[in-house]
């Protein structure tokens, strides 16, 4: 039997093979839409009727919405860390697969996994996986591999190396052989390079902080009108980043470089490699991965995870509209929920910082203010966000974000999460950098100090092993 990873995607694309019916059980998240979606598409290619279940979190609750047929159940972007779940509700190992690359909790019945982390592979995201699922299925499904990265970039495998790596980057390229993939090695680290006004792009872009140019679009306007490049087309549009001749994005580049130089900083974060989509339309947020995975995100926090669904499909008429209404509606809650952080200050324990948002944002981005905030409040201390859950008064929804930084000095926030969770009767998971919880409202406070505690813990052994 082939071991391995690649022996497991092998067994994997035999195993959808010998059904002809599937069920894809998949996350509300970028990383899970574009995974269902290469998944559904390599099964129809093949002649395989499925149908698509999407949920936020995999839950008791949710498990009603897991059939109890003769399909093939595929998990995918989660199910590994919920295993007794599948159990509990009757389903053999012959009728699953799971396609996953968070933690895997020990459980009896020995459901076939394809998960990369079991090999060592860090940075690889769902969608990767389920990608090389598929070009297992059939070689043709390499056009898929530009939704995997939209996937990869998504789960942020690409943030702290400022590029992806490994075999998510290996995916990348098969996309630029295949001709949907163009690959930017030292593209300019920014949000919004397809979409917005450069000295809007620069202005909103704080990683790193240039002065003068971070936060102010007036002051990144001024400095681009000193350079000597066109920034509005004929008719008087602003260009965006990605429509400037390769020289002028030069000039600008070498002139961001001279400013963080000036201040004494360093000017890494500056690049990135960027992954553009030289078929989609231009000026839209399907031109690159990451304002595309914003795009998916934005339809599974408003619960229309099957819009986003249908663009990664094809469909640039009805599904493509909707999805741009929901990324600008989601902008603004965002951008609202940021505010509200900074303005009524968090928490600080020791070793954390915490604030409690209510009802006042829905459940579904408190992830996203947590790990925006971060950077502009003290970057040294995790930072956990407790909100209302919209369909249960009892319960909180539990946000944390940290950076490499931390992790280097032994931080895991899945498993500080996991254990405190637990303690008052709730359930946590995620990864080490970023990882949410649901526990009981009326213990808040203790389960933040609990929290604080233990990553104290994690710290203290750290150091005595490398101190
Ligand atoms: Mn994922």
């Amino acid at each position: 039997m082939e071991m391995g990873f690649s022996g497991d995607v092998r067994r994997a694309a035999e195993t959808i093979r010998a059904f002809d019916e599937a069920t894809i059980i998949s996350h509300i998240d970028a990383d899970g839409i574009s995974s269902e979606a290469i998944l559904a598409q390599a099964l129809a290619r093949e002649g395989i009727t499925a149908r698509s279940v999407f949920v936020r979190q995999l839950e008791p609750m949710a498990m009603r919405h897991v059939p109890t047929d003769s399909t093939l159940k595929i998990f995918v972007d989660l199910g590994a860390g919920q295993q007794n779940l599948l159990e509990e509700h009757g389903l053999d190992a012959g009728e699953v697969l799971i396609v996953d690359h968070h933690v895997s909790q020990p459980c009896d019945m020995p459901y076939p996994q394809v998960n990369c982390l079991d090999y060592g592979h860090q940075k690889l995201s769902a969608a990767g996986i389920a990608y090389l699922i598929a070009k297992e299925m059939d070689r043709s499904n390499i056009d898929l591999a530009k939704l995997a990265v939209v996937g990869n970039v998504g789960d942020m495998m690409a943030r702290e190396t400022r590029g992806l790596t490994g075999l998510a980057r290996e995916i990348a390229m098969e996309g630029v052989a295949y001709g949907n993939i163009i690959v930017r090695e030292r593209d300019l680290n920014c949000y919004g390079t397809s979409t917005r006004p450069v000295q809007v792009c620069l202005a909103y872009s704080d990683d790193p902080y240039i002065p003068g140019i971070s936060n102010s679009t007036a002051g990144a306007l001024r400095f681009l009108q000193k350079l000597d490049v066109a920034l509005r087309a004929d008719g008087g549009r602003w260009y965006v980043w990605e429509e400037l001749p390769m020289e002028e994005k030069r000039t600008i580049i070498s002139a961001l470089v001279q400013q963080l130089v000036a201040h004494g900083k360093e000017t890494d974060r500056l690049f990135a490699e960027t992954y553009l989509f030289p078929d989609e339309m231009e000026r839209t947020p399907l031109r690159n991965a990451s304002e595309y995975a914003t795009l998916l995100n934005a339809c599974g926090r408003w619960a229309k995870p099957r819009i986003g669904s249908s663009v990664c499909r094809g469909d640039r008429g009805t599904s493509y509209q909707e999805a741009e209404y929901m990324l600008r509606h989601h902008r603004t809650i965002i951008r609202e929920l940021l505010q509200y952080i900074l303005e009524t200050g968090v928490t600080e324990l020791s070793h954390l910082q915490y604030i409690c948002t209510g009802d006042r944002f829905p459940d579904t981005i408190i992830g996203i203010g947590a790990g925006m905030a971060l950077s502009k409040l003290n970057w040294q201390k995790p930072i956990m966000i407790l909100g209302d859950v919209t369909d249960d008064p009892e319960i909180a929804k539990v946000s944390m974000r940290t950076n490499e930084w931390a992790l280097r000095r032994g931080i895991d926030l899945q498993q500080a999460l996991m254990v405190a969770a637990e303690e008052v009767g709730g359930a946590g998971g995620g990864h080490r950098i970023a990882a949410g919880a649901y526990i009981p409202k009326t213990v808040m406070e203790e389960f933040a100090d609990r929290v604080n505690s233990v990553l104290e813990q994690q710290l203290a052994e750290t150091c005595q092993d490398d101190c």
